[in-house]
């Protein structure tokens, strides 16, 4: 069933029986770009589907040939015009630092289904997803610095970890398309699949994902956070924290359960 949020129609809801939900950017004749509205609706399309506890794994995606623009230019150029100077550093902390928390934060796992180009902001959202799957039809361009901005909603951050900082530098300087092909070679996304197979593939993955020990995800989605950004015996000791919690969920008495009963764990996310 698909589901407008926030009273808007351009963010759906699309929750499977098989426990995903598929969040969709919906403004194609702007390639899904970010204007208020959007923003507005992912968030809270985001934060609806983190606390349902029939979904348990999410599949991020944008409708049309584009997957999202960045954000809205159009609201920036009436700015322009009208001789303001938005407050560019307002517009992050309100709209893109609480997005890019939320996937992040996310204690569920998150599969981004690249459709199409994903541009300034909107290669930011698909950078903070767990997973990338691309269409062979998507691209990648560090819009900002065409425009005289520095990449922002967490590329500095997010993309040197998944590409390293010589090319994250390269890519954000130059501004420059990164096609489907050399993603994949540099390791931006995990697979290129046709347009066509792109919602399946994703699908059948986060479909995977969500019948495994989801709140052993969520864990092991804050180990990583930390062991990015500390040191290694600081990260030991969060380990160990995190480790304790791992150890007293439902999930890892029934992984053991059945291992030793030579059958297929029935998950359960407690
Ligand atoms: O301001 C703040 O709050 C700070 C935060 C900044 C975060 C950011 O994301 S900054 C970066 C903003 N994004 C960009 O600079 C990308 C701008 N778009 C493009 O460079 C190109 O559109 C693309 C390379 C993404 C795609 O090119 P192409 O040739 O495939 O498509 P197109 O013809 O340019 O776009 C199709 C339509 O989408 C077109 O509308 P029209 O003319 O048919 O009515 C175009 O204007 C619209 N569109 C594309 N991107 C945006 C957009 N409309 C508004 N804002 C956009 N970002």
């Amino acid at each position: 069933m698909t589901t407008p949020v926030a009273a808007t129609d351009v963010v759906l809801i699309d929750r499977h029986e098989s426990g995903v939900a598929v969040v969709t950017l919906s403004r194609p004749d702007k390639l899904n770009a970010v204007d208020a509205a959007l923003s507005k609706a992912l968030l809270s399309a985001l934060r609806e589907v983190e606390k349902d506890p029939a979904v348990r794994a999410v599949l991020l995606t944008g409708n049309g040939r584009g997957f999202c623009a960045g954000q809205d230019l159009q609201d920036r150029a009436v700015s322009q015009e009208e001789g303001q100077r938005p407050s560019l550093g307002h517009s992050i902390r309100t709209r893109y630092t609480p997005l890019i928390r939320q996937l992040r934060g996310m204690k569920k796992p998150v599969v981004c289904a690249i459709n199409g180009i994903a541009a300034g902001a909107g290669a930011s959202l698909a950078f903070a997803c767990d997973f990338r799957i691309a269409s062979s039809q998507a691209g990648f361009i560090q819009a900002f610095i065409k425009i005289g901005l520095i990449p922002d909603s967490g590329a500095c951050f997010l993309l040197p970890r998944l590409v390293g900082l010589g090319r994250a530098t390269e890519l954000m300087m130059t501004g420059r398309k990164v096609d489907a092909g050399e993603a994949l070679a540099i390791g931006l996304v995990q697979q290129v699949v046709a347009p066509e197979e792109l919602l399946p593939t994703a699908l059948a993955f986060a479909e995977s994902l969500a019948v495994g020990p989801t709140g052993a995800y969520s864990l092991l989605k804050r180990a990583l956070d930390r062991a990015m950004s500390t040191d290694l015996d600081s990260y030991l000791d969060y380990e160990a924290d995190l480790q304790e919690i791992a150890g007293r969920t439902d999930d890892f008495g029934e992984g053991v359960a059945a291992f030793g009963e030579k059958r297929p764990p029935r998950f359960t996310g407690h």
